[in-house]
């Protein structure tokens, strides 16, 4: 989950098996040494699959940047708005008349390629200043020219697949905007119109969630009448929220394939025809690109990483988790081939116009924005569709760390009403265990009507919620009735075991596993799954993790780590010994110095006994 660790390991390893080969071949006697980092370089070479190498990286992610990529995609995390919201109780003094001026001032080379914008030491003082306003860098964005260059960012075997565009259907390209800025804006505009096959574009739709800003009325009609496409501009009387102007954007749409973007991307080469070419070939296909970084201080374009797939945390948070462990095995055979994805970031996708409405469109009760993907998501695979990532498709997002929109009626109210419409229509039992575990969300359940959502569900006949975890999310760790949900407590001490807490909150929340005093329910750092496999699991995806081989004269420490689906992270449970036996070690779970946990021979001792403490989860 933690790009930049993922990005170092990668670039690491070719260094590091050339230094093991050559420590090879000059000490012919092999020592212990050698075949411990000879083994270690394989390890690595397996976990980090080589063909997904990225070889093309602009800048280093900054440090709060690479937050992003854990939620990329997605207005997600309340938290973050919160916390961001301390810094704006002294905002500059944003007049009018500023935030009106279009201050676009294009460099001709500024950008060029991706690359970053530096700006002069004596701007920073206005940069600053003009930050605040759609919580980028504003004046980094409007010194690059709308149409600036970007690399072919695609894998080279996608780079070499041609598409056949002969009969494949065109698209309209749906772009929804709340005082939007005039340079990301057009220059997403204008990338949609430079790289896609002008056979496959039909037009563009603007849809304007009634900003306010001067620029974004006539001066904006104005310069899309010039462009090469047909470019509309539709425009909401009132703000209506992300759901029910994109709807209007849907229900205005000529084009056979509805292809919404966020106001603020920039697509690559060959992005739109691995969308459509999929949606042609079975109309009930969602296809998504892959996210790629735009930076939103210094606007370069950074390419992520193909290897993750979308889901959700039990908060329903939109999350990136490591893909599972079959879906990589598939994609070893054919990198270009897309791949299904559990749920989409929302902001980004392609299907086809008359199925969106068949299968009910969007829910137009939900405001603003939030939840929205994860009910589509939903939708689509309940509903005998599918979500998939197109790996050849690469467009480029700016990741904020905060919101510039006003949220009519709060943050916190929208995106929790969304969210328990989301839970109430899709989730069947589940629904418990989220307003169990989410207050916020319980509190405006009762307001909800959902009735009309229901009779949608009945009416396509979609299939439940079990059904799309064992099938569409078998890696998942939600509880479910044929496993085990609670506490694991220690016989000998009567404390529990307890997550880690991740850095930030949207990083995977991996180190040592740890047992610490009981606390009263609901607390989710003490809950664990044990599914019928062995695998002990909790929220953000992380499992009880240990190393493969018997090392106990070492005794190896038990950690928690992003959930990987191999042997060293399964269990079995005995209810007679209360062991907590380690598959592939043969070791049992044990209490070591301090609140740690180490693996040690099975010995039936009382710091290897384990309470198993059930609690009901819906
Ligand atoms: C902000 O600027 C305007 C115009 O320059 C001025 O009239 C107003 O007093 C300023 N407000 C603050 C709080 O500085
Ligand atoms: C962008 O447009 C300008 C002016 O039309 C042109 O001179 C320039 O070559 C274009 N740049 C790219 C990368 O196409
Ligand atoms: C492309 O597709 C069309 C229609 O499906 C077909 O007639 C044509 O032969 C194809 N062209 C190539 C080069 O495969
Ligand atoms: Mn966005």
């Amino acid at each position: 989950m933690d790009i930049q660790l993922l990005d170092s390991a990668v670039e690491m390893l070719a260094p590091c098996r050339r230094r093991v080969w050559r420590l090879w071949s000059v000490l012919l006697s092999v020592s212990a040494i050698t075949v411990v980092l000879l083994w270690r370089s394989h390890e690595e070479v397996t976990t980090s699959d080589e063909t997904e190498r990225d070889d093309w990286v602009a800048v280093r992610l900054g440090r709060d940047q690479k937050e992003y990529v854990d939620h990329r995609g997605v207005h997600v995390v309340v938290g973050h708005y919160m916390g961001e919201a301390n810094n704006l109780q002294n905002p500059p003094n944003l007049t009018e008349e500023l935030l009106n001026s279009n201050m676009f001032d294009p460099r001709p080379n500024q950008g060029k390629d991706g690359q970053p914008v530096v700006i002069p030491s004596h701007e920073l003082l206005k940069m600053q200043q003009l930050f605040h306003i759609n919580r980028f860098n504003l004046m980094a964005s409007d010194r690059i020219p709308l149409n600036r260059s970007l690399p072919d960012v695609r894998k080279k075997r996608c780079q070499s697949k041609s598409v056949n565009l002969t009969g494949l259907p065109a698209a309209t390209v749906i772009i929804v905007f709340h005082n939007e800025a005039w340079s990301t804006l057009l220059r997403t505009v204008h990338s949609v119109v430079n790289r896609s096959p002008r056979s496959l574009l039909q037009e563009v739709l603007l849809v304007d969630d009634a900003s306010t800003r001067a620029f974004l009325k006539e001066p904006l009609d104005q310069h899309v009448a010039m462009l090469p496409v047909p470019t509309r501009v539709l425009r909401t009387h009132e703000r209506v929220g992300l759901v029910r102007a994109r709807l209007l954007g849907a229900r205005e749409a000529r084009g056979q394939i509805l292809t919404f973007l966020d106001a603020h991307c920039e697509c690559t080469v060959g992005w739109l025809e691995s969308l459509i070419s999929r949606v042609a070939e079975d109309r009930t296909r969602v296809v998504c690109p892959v996210i790629d970084i735009i930076n939103d201080d210094s606007f370069a374009y950074v390419r992520s990483f193909e290897l993750h797939w979308g889901a959700f945390n039990w908060e329903l948070h939109f999350r990136w988790y490591t893909l599972g462990g079959g879906e990589i095995k598939r994609r070893k055979q054919d990198i270009t081939e897309p791949f299904r994805t559990p749920a989409m970031a929302g902001g980004l996708f392609a299907m086809d116009k008359d199925y969106f409405f068949e299968i009910g469109a969007y829910d137009e009760q939900m405001e603003i924005w939030g939840g929205e993907n994860l009910e589509l998501s939903f939708r689509v695979w309940q509903c005998g569709g599918s979500v998939e990532i197109a790996p050849c498709s690469h467009v480029g997002h700016l990741f904020r760390k905060s919101s510039p929109y006003t949220f009519p009626g709060g943050v916190g109210e929208v995106l929790y009403s969304n969210l328990a419409r989301v839970a109430l229509v899709w989730m069947d039992d589940w629904k418990e265990f989220y307003f169990k575990f989410n207050p916020a969300a319980a509190r405006l359940r009762d307001r909800q009507s959902v009735r009309s959502r229901l009779e949608l569900r009945e009416r396509l006949q979609c299939k439940s919620f079990e059904w799309y975890l064992d099938n569409v999310w078998p890696q998942h760790f939600m509880p479910k009735d044929d496993r085990f949900f609670g506490k694991i407590r220690s016989r000998e001490s009567g404390r529990c075991l307890q997550k880690p807490v991740g850095k930030g909150s949207i990083n995977q929340p991996v180190g040592s596993a740890t047992v610490v005093t009981c606390t009263a329910e609901p607390n989710l750092l003490q809950m664990f799954v044990m599914s019928p496999s062995g695998v002990i699991m909790t929220d953000e995806s992380v499992c009880l993790d240990a190393p493969e081989r018997d090392d106990s004269a070492r005794q190896p420490k038990v950690r928690i780590m992003a959930c990987s689906g191999t042997g060293r992270q399964k269990w079995s449970y005995s209810e007679q010994t209360f062991a907590l036996r380690h598959a592939s070690s043969g070791l049992c779970l044990s209490t070591g110095p301090d609140e740690a946990l180490i693996l040690q021979a099975c010995s039936g001792h009382i710091g290897q006994q384990w309470q198993l403490e059930s609690v009901p989860w819906k």
